[in-house]
């Protein structure tokens, strides 16, 4: 009861705009402009972020409370506001998510947020978006271009993958409530914390992005499946075999070398076969990539790889990340 009065509380401040400086940052022009908080990435990704000597305390890096008490499989109730532009689409339909309004009240969204991972921080949130927003979003493909492939060796990390980048109004106001959710206060108000565009990705069939970590300055992925298609498998997630965690890359690779999708680790998706979590279309995971002990570095529990599409349909998918640039770059 406690959990869910801070939550509901959480977003009634984000609606009425009185939260602190993650709500006001994002009110501005987007696109490498920064105010006294969250900078705003360039949708290029050529980040700018201030060099200053603070550092946001390291061990703020992880969910915050209400959401840092959650055990495996608990779950509690959260709102956001609609874009008052969406209104009309949502007027009429029968979501039962959606929290009819009356004419003159501001709608909501009603969604669960769901823990479940401990290591990386992980947290399943149904029903965040609508389905008028998916469909939006699945239809915004003006300028959609290939997706940024890094090879290593003869290794295409990503494939069949086209990608476009979003600002407006509704992506920062999405943004700007889970920012208060899942961001510290400390996080929130740092100079060095910032917010990149949203990224679209569609993927045709066979498409994939494998095994990767989402890299600095990247503390919090929240990653919105738009049309219920895909898998997406963290095969370190709350993986109990080793004392310590991986330390680089290569021994989290080698650590899932033989692993299988659907057993080990914790797959996402809508394929009932491969998944452990059936995720629908309007969810979204967010999980956390740096570690919350003090020291600064990746958690490498947060690989995760976007498995090939086995169907003929595309996989639409979104990608919001929340940056904080006082970490130094790690190796990818
Ligand atoms: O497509 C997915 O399921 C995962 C996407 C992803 O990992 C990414 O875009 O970084």
């Amino acid at each position: 009861m406690q959990l869910v009065a801070v939550v509901v509380l959480a977003c009634f401040l984000t609606w009425t705009g009185s939260v602190g400086l993650l709500g006001r940052a994002l009110d501005t022009t987007p696109c490498a402009r920064r105010t006294s908080g969250l900078f705003l990435a360039a949708k290029d990704r050529q980040l700018d972020l201030p060099r200053t000597s603070s550092r946001v305390a390291p061990d703020t890096l992880g969910p915050p409370e209400p959401l840092r008490s959650l055990s495996i499989g608990d779950s509690i109730r959260a709102f956001r506001p609609l874009n008052p532009t969406n209104n009309n689409n949502n007027n009429n339909n029968n979501n039962n998510n959606n929290n009819g309004s009356t004419r003159g009240e501001i709608q909501r969204q009603d969604f669960e947020i769901e823990r479940l991972a401990l290591d990386p921080p992980i947290f399943w949130l149904r029903g965040i978006l609508t389905p008028e927003e998916c469909q939006t979003l699945c239809r915004t493909t003006p300028d959609m271009k290939t997706a940024e492939t890094v090879t290593k060796g003869d290794a295409t990390s990503r494939k069949h993958c086209q990608v476009a980048w979003l600002s407006n109004a509704w992506t920062q106001s999405l943004a700007r409530s889970l920012g208060n959710l899942f961001l510290s206060k400390q996080v929130k108000t740092h100079p060095q914390s910032g917010l990149e565009d949203l990224q679209l990705l569609k993927y045709g069939p066979g498409g994939e992005f494998v095994l990767h970590h989402d890299g600095a300055p990247r503390i919090l992925t929240i990653l919105y499946y738009l049309n219920g298609v895909g898998e997406t498998w963290f095969p370190l997630a709350d993986d109990t075999r080793y004392a310590e965690r991986p330390r680089n890359k290569e021994e989290a690779l080698d650590r899932c070398r033989d692993f299988t999708v659907g057993k080990d680790g914790l797959t996402l998706g809508g394929n009932k076969q491969y998944s452990n979590v059936p995720i629908n279309r309007g969810d979204a995971v967010a999980f956390y990539n740096y570690l919350d002990n003090g020291s600064g570095d990746f958690n490498w529990n947060s690989l995760h790889a976007g498995l090939p599409v086995q169907s003929d349909t595309n996989k639409w998918v979104a990608n919001h990340w929340f940056l904080n640039g006082s970490f130094r770059q790690q190796e990818q």
